[in-house]
């Protein structure tokens, strides 16, 4: 009785927090739709109209690249009006509407300390774009490609003054095509929706327990023996770290050692530290194979490997991996349990800090610089190793105490499928850094996105990566001050169809799999099912059934999006009608009202359907709870009208409906559920909109 009490308290309390934050909160800004939000804006009088006679033209240093990348945004710009315009650059200055200025060649390889900035002015006639280096031509170019709206007479970009910089120098994406593999087309559809939100960086996960992903012609059973043949040729690789480079963006290979070498050992069983053999793994997790840091013959290996790899990725850094070594190997072996005596090792990290060395000196002779994960973190290891922080901001903070570089990848994890929103309020330079001095927070470079791939493949990975990390990539960009939430998702939804139209799959890739679910029927019941649904994480889907690297993908909770829009405006939309400023909103709960109708009624639409399809079989039940769900709200609706205290019973039966809804069905999870709570919860306490009713007519077991 007393936790009940507590907890009706608690709820009764967020309720009069929502309150009071909904009567704070600013209307939601309609601000420029660029992303990321350059450092500054200065809006201008009148608009440039883009027509036919649209042109650009180059003046100032120009290499043999920088016109063909004019020439592409001139293509993309025609995509998006559909205005036939000429797609070779002018030479005449006096005919060009955008005028872009390149001061000079910038970096031969592109390094972290590239200069990335530009300025951009519109007036009501023409344009100009000056920037330092080529880096800054394609920042710019893609601001203005944003900036193109239409209105009911012509395209055109709004007169405006941008003066633009990165906030943070290091702003990756990491894919791993290791657990699931995926096809060239797909890394550069990827690297021309980063490019479009100026992220600088591709971290590519190239190798893992369940494949490695490399032709290497020196070690050719690598990517014979440790990939099903699904592997990268050296020419595709040089080929995507052109394209890469010709849109501003670094290419950082990681090839993860000692630990996550499964399919490395598959084909040279001598370098583990158990005798093997070894196969392919074909489900997830941390896994027992291990190279042998004791072993000589290990680093000619790495050495002819590195020097292999090396002439394929010109960056200066080359990420090592490092995570997860569990050292059961290690310790079993009593040959390593002697060596580490023999070298007054304390533990399997001290070993693990020796392999590293050892590795350090390859790449420098490479003329590498090594980054690895948290875990190579070691005090005998040198301050000009970077780290990447999957661990937390804490132990990002306390490796720029002790003088490292390091990127922050903690919370940027896809994988998670956690909102926009959560992984926009994570900041590199958070509260964990506050305490550092100006030069320790000069070591805080940046942060990466990771994509792993346990439950993505080359159809669905694009919607688990976008638009979410467009909201990373403006953390990363933006001055740290831009944190309107509505704002974000006004512009993450612009930016998501503007990725579409530049050709990225993450919009119309979910929708073919709904189609292929539907079988050869109409498929808006079951498109109307799946945009209130949000799917679920790594954790409850490996706790839900055994998964391998084999098994299809081809169900809702492979196609349903992280997040969902519709559920998100209609929690906006509960929270005006229950606590808007003046009281209860008549027309917002007549509102809320048809939507709730609308998919209640869906139920019965979707139900032939998923009769005909074994694949939608799971939809059946998850359709039923929200159709339930739905009842229940709009029964709670009639409460909230009539300013009446819902029944105990109704009150008991919502509740245990609610409880369910809680819980992933099918693996995935009813998006507008939170909101639906909260209609239960008001006809629950009979409230009518005054706060200090509600603190005394609580509800009970509110979760927010
Ligand atoms: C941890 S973070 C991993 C990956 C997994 C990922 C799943 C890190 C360096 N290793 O191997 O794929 O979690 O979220």
């Amino acid at each position: 009785m007393r936790i009940k009490g507590f907890l009706l308290a608690i709820a009764s309390f967020s309720i009069l927090i929502l309150f009071l934050f909904a009567q704070a909160a600013p209307a939601a800004l309609k601000s420029f739709h660029v992303m990321p939000m350059p450092s500054s804006i200065t809006p201008g009088n009148g608009q440039l109209p883009i027509d036919e006679s649209f042109k650009a033209c180059l003046t100032g240093y120009a290499d043999t690249q920088l016109p063909s990348s004019v020439a592409r945004f001139l293509q993309r710009l025609q995509n998006k009006t559909g205005i036939p315009l000429d797609l070779t650059p002018s030479l005449d200055t006096k005919q060009a509407i955008l005028e872009i200025q390149c001061k000079g060649p910038g970096e031969q390889v592109q390094s972290v300390a590239a200069d990335e900035s530009y300025t951009l002015e519109v007036n009501s006639h023409d344009a100009k774009l000056i920037a330092a280096s080529p880096i800054g031509v394609f920042r710019g170019l893609e601001t203005f490609l944003q900036l193109v709206d239409l209105d009911n007479h012509s395209f055109y970009v709004p007169a405006l003054r941008i003066e633009d910089h990165p906030r943070f120098r290091w702003r990756g994406l990491l894919v791993d095509v290791s657990r699931h593999w995926e096809p060239i087309e797909v890394i550069k559809r990827t690297l021309d929706a980063m490019a479009a939100v100026k992220m600088n960086l591709f971290h590519w996960h190239l190798s893992d327990d369940q494949g490695f992903r490399v032709e290497s012609r020196i070690f050719p059973k690598l990517h014979q023996k440790g990939s099903d043949g699904k592997y990268y040729r050296q020419s595709e690789i040089r080929e995507v770290v052109a394209y890469a480079r010709a849109r501003g963006i670094r290419v950082v290979p990681e090839f993860d050692m000692p630990g996550h070498t499964t399919a490395w050992l598959v084909a040279y069983p001598e370098l583990a530290g158990a005798p093997g053999p070894y196969q392919i793994e074909r489900s997830w997790g941390v896994f027992d194979p291990c190279m042998d840091p004791t072993k000589k013959s290990l680093y000619s290996f790495l050495d002819l490997f590195i020097g292999e790899m090396v002439a394929l990725f010109p960056d200066e850094y080359f990420h090592i991996g490092g995570d997860e070594v569990n050292g059961k190997q290690w310790d079993s072996s009593a040959r390593i349990r002697e060596f580490k005596k023999r070298e007054g090792m304390k533990n399997n990290r001290d070993l693990q800090a020796y392999f590293n060395r050892q590795l350090l000196k390859i790449l420098k002779k490479h003329g590498k610089k090594m980054i690895g994960w948290d875990e190579i973190l070691h005090p005998e290891l040198p301050k000009d190793i970077a780290i990447q922080s999957w661990r937390g901001q804490k132990s990002l903070a306390e490796g720029a105490r002790l003088g490292y570089n390091g990127i922050l990848s903690y919370s940027y994890y896809l994988d998670h499928m956690k909102p926009a929103s959560f992984h926009y309020g994570i900041d590199p330079l958070g509260a964990e850094a506050a305490d550092l001095t100006e030069k320790e927070k000069m070591h805080i470079l940046g942060g990466e996105v990771c994509m792993w791939a346990e439950f993505v493949n080359p159809e669905n990975i694009e919607s688990r990566i976008w638009p979410r990390t467009a909201a990373i990539a403006e953390r990363l960009w933006s001055p740290a001050s831009s944190e309107q939430v509505d704002d974000l998702y006004y512009r993450l939804e612009y930016i998501s169809r503007e990725l579409d139209s530049y050709g990225s799959m993450h919009r119309r890739n979910p929708f073919q799999m709904l189609e292929r679910m539907a079988g050869c029927q109409d498929i808006s019941p079951l498109k109307q099912l799946s945009d209130l649904l949000k799917a679920t994480g790594l954790g409850v889907r490996q706790r839900a059934r055994k998964y391998y690297s084999y098994t299809p993908m081809n169900r809702l909770a492979d196609s349903v999006m992280p997040e969902s829009e519709i559920a998100r405006q209609f929690d906006i939309l509960v929270d005006n009608a229950l606590y808007g400023t003046n009281g209860i909103s008549e027309s917002s709960l007549s509102e809320i009202q048809k939507r709730l109708s609308l998919w209640n009624e869906n139920d019965s639409k979707l139900k032939p359907i998923i009769e005909k399809s074994y694949l939608l079989g799971e939809a059946g039940s998850l359709s039923a709870l929200l159709a339930d769900l739905c009842k229940t709200g709009l029964e709670s609706l009639e409460y909230i009208k009539l300013r009446q205290k819902a029944p105990e019973s109704w009150q008991k039966e919502a509740l245990a409906l609610l409880d369910r809804t809680d819980k992933p069905q099918a693996e995935v999870l009813i998006a507008v559920a939170p909101s639906i709570r909260k209609l239960i919860e008001v006809a629950a306490a009979g409230m009518v909109m005054h706060v200090d009713r509600i603190m005394l007519e609580p509800t009970s077991g509110s979760k927010r």
